[in-house]
């Protein structure tokens, strides 16, 4: 018999999800525009120009998808909040029905013994904000920290676990940089500043979070791959430590105190990506970015492999796998479970967090309803048994990994990509918002009742 994988006692099993791309009703109850509207509503942006203006209409289905959520079991739910729904012009005046709708999911889950996580910027800026210069601009981190003191006041005597920023890295770098995220930008000098000020925005709102939401743990959750170089030459060598450094430690160093890596900080300059140095930061800026917290969420999905196309390189040492369906998920994205063990050692036994979450992790593959209405999704099931078991390894080996959120509950929307991507354990049926629990759905459940497998 095959030996058992048990998690430590009380460890959350959970699933997430973001506001922008399953709630729908993007103007409803006095919602304002989000950089995602604007993004998604101009022409050639986003894959068959969806748009999230409906989504999974979970704005309008909340109540039955928690009550999935019950039927799986899940110990706690990753959601995030939409800035726009609550703030309509990014400060001031509150949306009180935006507020509600919130206070009132946070309700239901605690009644459902759901645990509710709550991610305060899943990429959905206020589009009044980006009008002033989004996350280029020092004023959009304050107008964070505003906003972290409403909702944490409104929802902290009820939510006690905080997520101040998703994945900031991909916010500046695909959003500020490469253009492919709203706002579309491709300016590098300025993607430099809305790094700094999403970080800022996060050490900002530590303390208020903290003041308004007795006894809560708050965090931030970063994404980071598993890179490795192709060989050992000193270019592929320098490959994956730059993308490594760009993505991840870029991001993570400041939040543990120790500043922004200075290998990095001569590269960035190199590209000339840094005219003016660090001008944007100010004396008492990284002290406040590395506010202690109480965990670190990681978001894990792949492994890169750096190989420089320099002809003088040395032979290849190390190749992905080959391109089967079992090894490589529709994003094109390659499945390597070990790479998770390797991250949440590599994150513990470097910056020692108290306690880390995997806030996602999952896979993409449009594996439809079959005949019988069943969805036959052995591919993910799959990948998140070699996942669990790579994160079981890591809590043996010391780490304290204290839960995992499947990417995601819903199929949804998937950004750039459009609604092509499904990364949900529940398939979702766009035309008639039919939900359907897809075979991984059901094994994930009897995971959560054995606490293992
Ligand atoms: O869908 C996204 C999510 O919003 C952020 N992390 C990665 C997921 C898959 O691309």
């Amino acid at each position: 018999m095959a030996n058992k994988i048990i998690f430590p006692e009380n460890f959350f099993w959970g699933a997430a999800t973001a506001s922008y791309q399953i709630e729908g009703a993007w103007d409803k109850h006095g919602k304002g525009e989000s950089t995602w509207d604007r993004f998604t509503h101009t022409q050639g942006n986003i894959k068959n120009n969806d748009t999230g203006d409906v989504a999974d209409d979970h704005y309008r289905l909340w109540k039955k998808d928690i009550a999935l959520m019950k039927r799986l079991g899940l110990k706690s739910y990753r959601f995030s909040i939409s800035w726009p729904r609550i703030l309509p012009a990014g400060r001031g005046e509150v949306n009180k029905k935006g507020l509600d709708f919130y206070s009132k999911l946070v309700d239901a889950l605690l009644d459902a013994g759901i645990i509710p996580f709550a991610t305060l910027y899943h990429w959905d800026l206020p589009q009044t904000l980006e009008d002033e210069g989004g996350w280029v601009v020092r004023s959009t981190a304050e107008a964070f920290a505003d906003y972290a003191n409403v909702v944490s006041r409104a929802l902290g005597d009820r939510v006690k676990n905080w997520i101040t920023q998703n994945e900031p890295a991909v916010v500046a770098w695909l959003g500020y940089e490469m253009g492919v995220h709203a706002p579309g930008l491709k300016d590098h000098p300025k993607a430099m500043r809305a790094a700094h000020n999403l970080l800022l925005s996060h050490g900002m709102a530590v303390p208020i979070i903290k003041r308004n939401s007795g006894n809560a743990e708050v965090g931030i959750t970063l994404n980071i791959g598993w890179k490795v170089p192709a060989s050992i030459s000193k270019l592929d060598r320098d490959l994956a430590q730059k993308d490594d450094g760009k993505w991840f430690r870029w991001f993570v160093d400041p939040v543990y105190g120790r500043g922004y890596p200075s290998d990095m900080v001569e590269h960035f300059t190199k590209l000339g990506a840094l005219p003016g140095g660090l001008d944007f930061v100010k004396e008492s800026d990284m002290d406040a970015i590395a506010a202690p917290i109480d965990f670190i969420g990681i978001n894990y999905y792949n492994r890169i492999v750096h190989r420089s196309n320099d002809t003088d390189n040395e032979p290849q040492l190390v190749f992905p796998k080959p391109r089967t369906p079992e090894n490589w998920t529709e994003m094109e994205w390659e499945n390597y479970p070990e790479g998770l063990t390797g991250v949440l050692a590599r994150v513990y036994f470097n910056y020692n967090p108290f306690k880390i979450y995997i806030t996602e992790n999952g896979a993409s593959y449009s594996t439809p309803p079959d005949e019988k209405g069943n969805v036959p999704d052995e591919l993910r099931t799959n990948y998140l048994r070699t996942h669990l078991a790579a994160a079981h390894r890591a809590i043996q080996a010391g780490v304290p990994l204290a839960g995992y959120f499947v990417w995601s509950l819903l199929d949804n929307f998937e950004w750039s990509f459009g609604y092509g991507q499904r990364f949900g354990i529940i398939w979702v049926d766009y035309k008639t918002q039919k939900r359907t629990l897809k075979d991984s759905a059901k094994w994930y459940k009897s995971v959560i009742k054995k606490n293992g497998f």
